[in-house]
């Protein structure tokens, strides 16, 4: 062997000497599986984002540690639970830049990092090479940027589009070519209030959603779910989230609504009203005594009215979505750095779709605890998956969590994982492994309340099969399913008979977790 090679690695750490990938990571805000072919085919199609499983692997126990925006995204950099890295949830934190994150630690490791996109964290971000963010939610119609001279600057255009045509600029043309980086791709869509793309604005009209099963539950045996503000007859506002515009008519969101819509330019505003303006007629027709989102009979008609204009909406704004990763995946394959990178597509967590009769997410139930998680391999990582497993469906069963991100691409960076973090590498799965000593369950912490729909602050674990939850705060209920015989979390059998020993074995593990992830649980339930 060559002297001057020995020399070069021997004094060159692991990570300069192995195969370095690149990690390209879309994370999406509320978009949930249900809304996903490659989860589910009874709603929409969504070619580009199936790509990613076909051309590699689908996480079908893909969960969030937190379901709620901000709390996710610091799940994620961090690769640590709430309570450890400070950020419980939206309405009263500061993500503490300074504690030691994933793009640090790549940094470290030589990578450049980039986010562009919703960011959420309240502090401006730390650990990037290049960032480019939005102001808390941002806004989906000529959006605001915060540079990195926080500069506020307005941009033309559709959000979507333009935080891809961001991405792919930065990878074209802003980032050192000789280095592996790691993008975030960071979307607002499909949040809350659903405003479509100019173009898709009539997409989706002629089709009729399936009204889920549980849509007219009654929540009887959850005190918690009696209780919540989230429900789409109820609580979803006619004119902010179904756009049932009638200028004399003032909801509690109504003005913020006009505001959303007057950043449109004057010709796409006249598109927008001309459409939404034709359905709000004809809606106020048929249920003139409407007043704030409800009526005073028909409440049926309307409820399943409004929830066919969610999901209607909500499907043109993950069209425009489809559409834009599919621009990346192409810019990739052209580029030939698809060969070479990890492509992760996530939301921060999932969604309801009229499953309870709800909006928003927040609840440990399966549609908000979970989160959709595809990705496609680099050649490499996908031939070695391919040798561990001949027939290989790419469908990777084990729980993982969002707190394995971090750790499973400083893995990937070659540097190792500190130990303080608390999620798991998933590169062995990715591999095709199945660790004989991967988690068996998994912890779940929510503490936004009082706030925002009502959902009460709960903790729980869930085995794959069995969940335990304890809301509490101003409520103190213990909740325990079996999904295997209940898969929508209707029947709480808390206390029945018969149920003592799973019960028991529920709690040790529940205890087990805390301390593991060192959850000081007894202050927060004496927190007022
Ligand atoms: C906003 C929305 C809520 C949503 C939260 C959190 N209201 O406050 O419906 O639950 O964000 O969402 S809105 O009137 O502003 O649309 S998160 O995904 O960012 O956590
Ligand atoms: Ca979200």
């Amino acid at each position: 062997m060559n002297k001057k090679v020995i020399l070069l690695s021997s004094v060159l750490p692991l990570a300069a000497t192995a195969q370095r990938y690149n990690i390209v990571y879309i994370m999406t805000d509320d978009h949930t599986a249900q809304m996903m072919s490659c989860y589910d085919k009874s709603n929409i199609e969504t070619p580009n984002l199936d790509r990613i499983a076909a051309d590699g692997v689908r996480f079908t126990q893909s969960y969030v540690a937190n379901s709620l925006s901000g709390p996710s995204r610091a799940c994620m950099l961090t690769g640590k639970h709430s309570h450890k890295n400070g950020f419980t949830n939206n309405e009263h934190g500061i993500f503490d830049g300074s504690q030691q994150t994933m793009p640090k630690l790549m940094q470290q490791a030589g990578y450049q990092t980039a986010i562009i996109g919703k960011w959420h964290l309240v502090s401006l971000p730390t650990g990037f090479d290049y960032w480019n963010i939005l102001p808390a939610q941002g806004d989906y119609y000529n959006p605001n940027f915060i540079t990195m001279n926080n500069d506020t600057v307005r941009e033309q255009g559709y959000l979507t589009n333009i935080i891809t045509d961001k991405s792919i600029d930065w990878l074209e043309n802003q980032r050192d070519k000789s280095r592996p980086f790691i993008l975030l791709i960071h979307h607002k869509a499909c949040h809350r209030n659903w405003l479509p793309e100019m173009k898709y604005l009539r997409e989706y009209e002629d089709k009729t959603f399936p009204v889920p099963e549980t849509f007219y539950d009654d929540y009887q045996g959850r005190l918690a779910a009696q209780q919540q503000e989230m429900h789409i007859d109820r609580d979803m506002d006619i004119v902010y989230d179904t756009k049932m515009f009638r200028p004399d008519l003032k909801t509690r969101l109504s003005e913020n609504y006009r505001n959303m819509v007057s950043r449109l330019d004057s010709k796409d505003l006249l598109q927008y009203s001309w459409f939404y303006d034709s359905l709000s007629l004809d809606f106020y027709n048929r249920f003139p005594d409407m007043r704030d989102g409800r009526t005073t009979n028909n409440s049926k008609a309307v409820a399943e009215f409004k929830y066919q204009r969610y999901m209607r909406d909500y499907a043109k704004v993950v069209k425009s979505l489809d559409d834009n990763v599919g621009r990346v995946l192409d810019y990739l394959k052209q580029s030939g750095l698809d060969e070479n990178t990890l492509v992760v597509y996530t939301s921060d967590q999932g969604f309801y779709m009229g499953e309870h009769g709800w909006f928003d997410k927040r609840f440990m139930y399966q549609e908000s605890f979970a989160t959709p998680l595809v990705m496609q391999l680099p050649k490499q990582l996908r031939e070695e998956r391919a040798k561990n497993l001949p027939n290989d469906d790419g469908v990777i069963t084990e729980m993982v969590q969002n707190i394995d991100y971090a750790p499973t691409f400083v893995e990937l960076a070659g540097a190792t994982v500190p130990n303080d973090i608390q999620g798991a590498s998933l590169l062995p799965l990715l591999k095709g492994q199945h660790p004989k000593n991967w988690r068996k369950s998994l912890y779940y912490h929510y503490y936004e309340y009082p706030a925002e729909h009502s959902v009460k602050r709960h903790y729980g674990v869930y085995d794959g099969r069995w969940k335990l939850i304890h809301f509490y705060r101003d409520i103190d209920q213990w909740e325990l399913y079996d999904l295997q015989s209940d898969p929508h979390e209707l029947h709480n059998i808390y206390g029945q008979k018969g149920t003592e020993k799973t019960l028991k074995r529920l709690q040790k593990e529940l205890v087990r977790l805390q301390k593991q992830y060192d959850d000081p649980i007894e202050t927060q339930l004496s927190r007022k």
